[in-house]
């Protein structure tokens, strides 16, 4: 699979389901993870998804249409330090809303940095996909930041915290394009997957 186009459809505050219907893919993870950026080089396009460096943006569901067959959803993060309560309750209900309204999902694809060791978001957020049997993909982003040689020893926390194996994880590099073959291939796996 290659992506021959990749194109911004909607921000919505809840998630509606979207017309035509088509397969979806998540993106998932905290507020500043990388998620608008992987999107981006995903998709190699520099700003189709906004990014920033201040954390706690992205407080909608933006949808993208790739390859007019599927749409990647980026979900708004979590974890971000400054929100109080109703905030709080508001992302769980738009999570909670999408994951209940839609019938598309195929696979979620969940973000954690390659840098640091899960948080308790992380593993709830994780928990959540695995207790729903919603099939997920961890991605370990910012991989450009660590050498390489210090993959094994960054994994091994986040490996243990999701309980999943170093060989299930992408390292991702929104920087240098690193993992995004990787990601190609588990995406076209799991639009095939529930093809059949
Ligand atoms: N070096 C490096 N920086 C990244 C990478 N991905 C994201 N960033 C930076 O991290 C910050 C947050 O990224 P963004 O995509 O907006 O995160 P989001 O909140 O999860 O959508 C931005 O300053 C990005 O430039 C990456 O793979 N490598
Ligand atoms: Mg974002």
């Amino acid at each position: 699979m290659e992506i021959k186009s990749a194109s911004f459809v909607t921000s919505m505050s809840s998630y509606a389901a979207p017309g035509p219907a088509l397969p979806e893919i998540a993106v998932a993870g905290k507020s500043n993870v990388g998620k608008s950026s992987l999107i981006n080089n995903f998709c190699r396009r520099k700003a189709l998804a906004k990014t920033s460096a201040t954390p706690g943006k992205t407080r909608l569901i933006n949808l993208f249409l790739l390859n007019e067959a599927f749409y990647l959803v980026d979900l708004p993060g979590y974890g971000f330090a400054k929100v109080d309560k109703q905030e709080k309750l508001r992302w769980g209900g738009m999570m909670e809303g999408y994951f209940r309204e839609t019938n598309q999902l195929r696979l979620t694809l969940h973000l954690v940095d390659i840098r640091h060791e899960p948080t308790q978001d992380d593993v709830q957020m994780n928990a959540f996909l695995r207790g729903s049997g919603l099939p997920f993909l961890v991605i370990a982003t910012k991989a450009d930041k660590i050498s390489r040689g210090a993959r094994m020893k960054n994994l091994a926390p986040i490996c243990r915290a999701l309980q999943v194996q170093p060989w299930q994880v992408i390292c991702y590099s929104s920087e240098t394009g690193d993992g995004r073959d990787q990601l190609l291939e588990a995406i076209e796996k799991a639009l095939a997957e529930q093809a059949e």
